[in-house]
């Protein structure tokens, strides 16, 4: 899944792609590298970010879908309101990527059940400018447990609101009210995450904890566009572990990387 941000202000890609033409062109070279999806979104979700009008929203993705959708392209809407999720399958996105699993918007999972979309419901605990003070997981005994029974609870909420079943991925939603070790752990644990028996999808492309990972002898964390090689070892051990997705800013990279592993395993 190849990431098309027509945001001004995300962390890995803010105000390379925000207006129509150059974010049309940049999906159409993320296909040409590769992608199998692409997924558009115009709110960042950047820690601390703070979030743009509906309609603001709307203007930014839904002529994105609307051309690339002319192209082919599968798409996917990276979007947590319920308006912009059905204005952007409309438009012809075949999925709806949350990142809140439905709870930043209550109208969200009947919304997305009526549209028949694929669902992707990540991990989330709170909005992007309140999120780090939200990363206390034991009460639950640890973050992997903790990510498995919230994100339990909302695959439920998805199948009372009558998401089909077989349209269902689940995100631990790396990064989201998450320290770095929790990035790491759930990285190691995603087994158990795998076990509620749904398609994972994993989003480490270019997030703080590799730039931490990389940091100078001083401990300045690595910058966004130097995190790649890390990645994409990643990228590699994640599709050993069948996850269904990664979700990239390279996908040359991640393409790269997964024609190496399958050459290996087809050997
Ligand atoms: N991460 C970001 C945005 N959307 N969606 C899913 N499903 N999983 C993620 O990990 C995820 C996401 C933040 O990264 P960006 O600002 O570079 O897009």
């Amino acid at each position: 899944m190849g990431v098309v941000n027509v945001t001004p202000d995300s962390f890995s890609d803010g105000g390379r792609y925000d207006d129509t033409p150059r974010a049309v062109e940049h999906g159409l070279a993320l296909l040409a590298d590769g992608a199998d999806i692409l997924d558009i979104g115009g709110e960042s979700t950047r820690p601390g970010a703070t979030r743009p009008l509906v309609a603001e929203e709307l203007d930014r993705v839904v002529p994105v879908i609307r051309e690339l959708a002319s192209h082919g392209a599968v798409l996917s809407v990276d979007t947590m309101r319920a308006e912009v999720a059905v204005a952007a399958v409309e438009a012809g996105a075949a999925m709806v990527n949350d990142v809140a699993g439905g709870l930043a918007d209550p109208d969200m999972l009947a919304a997305v059940a009526a549209t028949g979309a694929t669902y992707v419901a990540m991990h989330w605990r709170g909005h992007s400018d309140r999120m780090q003070s939200m990363t206390d997981y034991s009460d639950h005994g640890g973050v992997v447990p903790g990510v498995v029974a919230e994100l339990g609870e909302r695959l439920d909420a998805c199948l009372a609101a009558g998401v089909d079943a077989e349209r269902i991925v689940l995100d631990p939603g790396l990064g989201f009210a998450k320290t770095a070790e929790h990035n790491w752990e759930l990285l190691r644990g995603l087994d158990a995450v795998a076990a509620l028996g749904y398609p994972l999808l994993v989003g480490a492309s270019r997030k703080n904890f590799l730039g931490r990972l990389l940091a100078d002898a001083e401990g300045h964390p690595r910058p966004v566009d130097q995190r790649e090689s890390a990645h994409v070892a990643l990228v590699t051990m994640l599709a050993d572990q069948g996850v269904w997705g990664v979700r990239v800013h390279d996908v040359r990279a991640a393409s790269d990387a997964l024609a190496a592993w399958q050459a290996w395993r087809n050997a």
